[in-house]
């Protein structure tokens, strides 16, 4: 059986639950404590965080590389589209938003180390990208078109913890607040939050 080592907080790890509970396979998802890390999280992972997936040898680490695996394992409901050239330009975009948005997560998940400034500038940047990706929403039900995909996974954390993080969205960024909420309403997000994530929105 797979499991997950997961953050109760943290963004990443709940891309990797959603992804799970969509499959709606077996899993067993272990938290974590972050400032009480047990020690096999280092030997799993260099870096020492979490999310990290574990099925018999296989020892998967960053968030968007579990979840192709979970992925490519289980098929349905696919979340990589099939088609190669729509999958290159998703994995683009997952990296994007890696380098766009998440890089600026981080500072603003480790509020208690980041100076005041730091922490302005990773919100206005965060802002400003989403506020760009709003026209692709005016249309589209989900950010490749109608089908749910792996990107709508890897947003949905950031988009639940805008409040959170104090973002606040410019007007003209409504679709992707409207966006948000298709995506919040999923069966398998909902049972992917965490009591701790459940609090972090009204
Ligand atoms: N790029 C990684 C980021 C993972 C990450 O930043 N995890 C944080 C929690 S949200 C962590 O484990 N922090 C503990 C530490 O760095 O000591 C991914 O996508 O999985």
């Amino acid at each position: 059986m797979m499991v997950l080592y997961s953050g109760t907080t943290c963004p990443f790890s709940q891309r990797c639950r959603f992804v799970l509970f969509e499959k709606g396979m077996d899993f067993e998802i272990r938290d974590i404590d972050l400032y009480n890390k047990p020690e096999d999280i280092a030997v799993m992972n260099p870096y020492a965080q979490v999310p990290i997936l574990a099925e018999r040898d296989l020892i998967l680490y960053e968030s968007n590389i579990i979840n192709e695996y979970i992925d490519e394992r289980f098929p349905h409901p696919q979340l990589m589209p099939a088609d190669p050239v729509m999958r290159a330009r998703t994995r683009l975009f997952l990296f994007n938003f890696e380098k766009e948005l998440f890089s600026h997560v981080r500072a603003l998940e480790d509020r208690t180390q980041s100076a005041g400034q730091e922490l302005d500038v990773a919100r206005r940047n965060i802002r400003d990208r989403l506020a760009q990706l709003a026209p692709i929403l005016v249309k589209n039900k989900y950010m490749l078109g109608d089908e749910f995909s792996m990107l709508d996974v890897a947003l949905a954390p950031l988009l639940w913890r805008l409040d959170h993080y104090e973002i606040e969205l410019p007007k003209s960024a409504a679709p992707i607040q409207k966006y948000g909420e298709r995506v919040f309403s999923r069966p398998a997000y909902i049972e992917a939050l965490t009591p701790s994530e459940k609090v972090m929105r009204r």
